[in-house]
């Protein structure tokens, strides 16, 4: 069983996880929150957090962070998936966004802080409205299954699905590809003071990096950025 911390509202679970941890949480120790005032994406980007609706959590990996976002994705992927009707599918655009008909659902957002790694996630389960300005359409578990969804039992099925994919990285990279619907696509890669990178999604390497082979067919490893 992990320890769970239960926060009213805290600016980011993140931080409050990391800070945690500094003081000694377990390994595994998770820290919810009803609402964030600062919930962050990546890149500095904004994760919208209302109270009383949604999920935003982040769990304590102390050892062994063998492709951790890649883990993240599928345990949210499979957690949302259990709650929608089977004529929609949950998939990861990578490296870690969990879209239902390119609908966003949920975002997850890794960081490593000496020797501890924060996965967080954001699953937006009773939201029905958003802000105008998301970069990609959003959408919740509410607005998708036309009911009202306990938190609780969603937060329950993403610990399941963490601790499953934890044992099981061997199987990670394989699982993450029947999933991905980034994979065959052409796409842009950017990352903040690079030239975008143009060319079509190929495959993972076994480290979760997306091989992309521009026009040339040169192929690059791209282990982080933003793929539209
Ligand atoms: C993510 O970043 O998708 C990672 C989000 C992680 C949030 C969790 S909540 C618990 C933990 N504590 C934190 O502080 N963070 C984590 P990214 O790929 O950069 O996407 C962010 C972008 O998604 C924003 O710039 C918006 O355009 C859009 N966005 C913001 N809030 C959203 C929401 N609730 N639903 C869908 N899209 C959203």
């Amino acid at each position: 069983m992990s320890e769970v911390r239960r926060l009213k509202e805290t600016a980011s679970t993140n931080d409050a996880a990391k800070k945690w941890a500094e003081a000694g949480a377990p390994d595994g120790a998770v820290v919810t929150a009803d609402h964030q005032t600062a919930g962050r994406g990546r890149l500095g980007r904004s994760w919208h957090s209302p109270p009383g609706v949604n999920l935003y959590l982040s769990r304590i990996y102390r050892a062994s962070f063998d492709l951790l976002p890649l883990q993240g994705a599928l345990a949210v992927r499979e957690a949302v998936q259990a709650y929608l009707p089977p004529d929609l599918t949950a998939a990861i655009k990578w490296p870690n966004d969990i879209l239902v008909n390119e609908y966003k659902l949920a975002g997850i957002l890794c960081e490593l802080s000496g020797d501890t790694a924060v996965v967080g996630i954001g699953i937006n389960v009773n939201t029905t409205g958003f802000p105008k300005d998301l970069r990609r359409p959003a959408s919740s578990l509410r607005l998708l299954t036309g009911a009202e969804q306990d938190r609780d039992a969603v937060l329950k099925t993403v610990l399941d699905r963490l601790d499953h994919w934890r044992e099981n990285t061997d199987l990670v990279i394989k699982n993450f590809t029947n999933h991905c619907i980034t994979l065959g696509r052409e796409v842009t890669v950017t990352l903040p003071g690079r030239e975008p990178l143009n060319g079509t999604a190929l495959r993972l390497n076994d480290r979760g990096a997306l091989i992309v082979k521009d026009q040339s067919d040169v192929e690059h490893a791209v282990e982080a950025g933003d793929v539209d």
